[in-house]
């Protein structure tokens, strides 16, 4: 057969046809990835409720918008410790992040590190008032400011407790002088300063062997996480202070979030904020719960001495101070839910 317009056009299609029925061309492979394929990524072990519902939620997201939507939780500081993660969603290497407003988030934003005052907010139901109400959507106000996007349902962490490998904590006389390790940010050194210990910012993924190895001889955090993170292997005491609530918000790079339709946002948000509720509850009844768990995996429990603290606190002027660091618009939001702390 003699080269010509005929023969060359059939050969064409012919081509065209088994390299649509083949695989590895991009136009094949669209039809089962999704267009917006993104991480989520968190420090907490995957069995903590943080994770499974985020995981449930992907799962929603997913149906709902027939499989456009993957979001891929990446648990346990798979993609690496806080300030690492946070650099890669403000780069757009991660699309996806959970953090407390008083850990890494507060280095860029530093008034997020409100919801971590020491002894403020009574209980869960003053606190996601709060968070619900004026105050979080404050604060989500400056998270915006800074060129982020933050989901309106804020996660939660709990309140915190102390466990160390020396002794009990049942009055601030106890912390005295004590190596604690304590999450990045400031809001924690001039707490645990303030109390007369000794607190070292190390990163969640290094607590496990830092408090093994006795670099530091204690830390604290909600009971669900000293669980799930299998700190009672580690350490002996736990000292039942509810010194601070924390909460996470789930952040998301601003350019791959304006990627998605507002009405694939919608969904992606719908259900993110749906699961954070659901979380709240699960994390609420773990920490109600665990403690004969963990008493039956070595833990001592003690109770701890609440006003004690609060006293050492205010005489060594932390919520005077506080409130100058934080400005009175969002003291007087703070003090709306928690009531006159300062
Ligand atoms: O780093 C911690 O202790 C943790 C897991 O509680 C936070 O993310 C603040």
């Amino acid at each position: 057969m003699g080269f010509n317009r005929r023969n060359f056009l059939i050969t064409g299609t012919g081509a065209a046809v088994v390299a649509a029925a083949g695989v590895g061309g991009p136009w094949v492979r669209r039809a089962n990835a999704a267009e917006f394929a993104y991480k989520v990524g968190t420090n907490l072990p995957a069995n903590h409720p943080l994770n499974v519902r985020i995981q449930e939620a992907s799962e929603a997201i997913k149906k709902e918008t027939d499989g456009r939507v993957d979001l891929r939780v990446f648990p346990n500081n798979q993609l690496g410790g806080d300030p690492d993660m946070f650099s890669q969603l403000r780069a757009g290497a991660l699309e996806f992040y959970t953090v407390s407003g008083a850990n890494t988030l507060s280095t860029l934003v530093p008034k997020a590190s409100i919801s971590g005052v020491g002894f403020a907010y009574k209980d869960y139901d003053q606190v996601f008032a709060a968070f619900d109400g004026d105050l979080g959507a404050h604060i989500r106000g400056l998270i915006g400011k800074a060129n982020l996007v933050v989901q309106d349902k804020i996660w939660n962490n709990g309140f915190r407790q102390i466990t160390t490998s020396t002794k009990p904590i049942k009055t601030p006389a106890d912390l005295q002088g004590m190596k604690i390790r304590v999450p990045g940010g400031r809001l924690w050194i001039s707490l645990f300063k303030a109390l007369s210990a000794a607190p070292a910012s190390i990163s969640f993924n290094e607590v496990y062997s830092s408090l093994q190895t006795k670099v530091v001889d204690g830390q604290e955090n909600a009971l669900a996480v000293v669980d799930a993170a299998k700190l009672y292997e580690v350490q002996k005491y736990c000292s039942m202070t509810n010194h601070m609530w924390d909460g996470y918000w789930l952040l998301g790079n601003k350019t791959a979030w304006e990627k998605m339709p507002p009405t694939v946002r919608d969904i992606v948000s719908k259900h993110l904020n749906a699961g954070a509720l659901k979380q709240r509850q699960d994390v609420i009844q773990l920490n109600a719960s665990l403690q004969k768990t963990l008493e039956g995996r070595g833990l001592a429990f003690n109770a701890a001495d609440a006003n004690a603290f609060r006293q050492t606190l205010k005489s060594a002027n932390f919520y005077t101070e506080q409130k100058q660091y934080f400005g009175d618009e969002e003291w007087s939001l703070m003090e709306k839910y928690t009531g006159k702390l300062a």
